[in-house]
């Protein structure tokens, strides 16, 4: 089944925003197959954004994402890695649809409140990244037939 990664960021965690978020998740049907609040090593938050090292706003990011807590996640799920992207919105929370958490929270792409993985190879490198094996729980939810055909 597949994965993906979802981090709540600073600002999310901050602005008190966790519960809506995972709910957000939850309710559209996807498994919580990992959780943790953490605070991010340097070391972690410049592998996670190592395709943007050149970028200007690089530094800036990696000091936002550990200057406080992050709520790391993993979801399982029929495309929930696309349709993840989705319900998050466009990178700049002033671009994203009205109905998705960037389009509802946010304000600026500096401060766009979760990240989510790109692509199902990414998602991949994204849960071996911030995850242990052991972090990651294999359930069944009751409602799982409710959900799926
Ligand atoms: P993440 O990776 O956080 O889910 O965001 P996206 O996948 O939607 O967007 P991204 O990788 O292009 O950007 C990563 C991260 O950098 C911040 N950012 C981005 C920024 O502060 N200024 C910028 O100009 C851009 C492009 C926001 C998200």
């Amino acid at each position: 089944m597949e994965r993906t990664f979802i981090a709540i960021k600073p600002d999310g965690v901050q602005r008190k925003l966790v519960a809506e978020i995972i709910g957000r998740f939850e309710q559209k049907g996807f498994k919580l197959v990992g959780l943790k609040l953490m605070k991010v090593s340097k070391e972690l938050a410049e592998q996670h954004y190592g395709v943007h090292k050149e970028r200007p706003f690089f530094p800036g990011l990696v000091e936002f994402i550990i200057s406080s807590p992050v709520v790391a996640i993993v979801l399982e799920g029929d495309g929930v890695v696309a349709a993840g992207r989705k319900i998050i919105g466009a990178t700049n929370p002033l671009n994203s649809e009205p109905g998705t958490i960037r389009g509802d929270y946010g304000a600026s792409i500096g401060r766009n409140l979760i990240h989510g993985s790109d692509a199902i190879e990414t998602a991949q490198s994204e849960i071996a990244m911030w995850f242990k094996e052991e972090e990651l729980v294999t359930w069944e939810p009751t409602m799982t037939k409710w959900i799926y055909e």
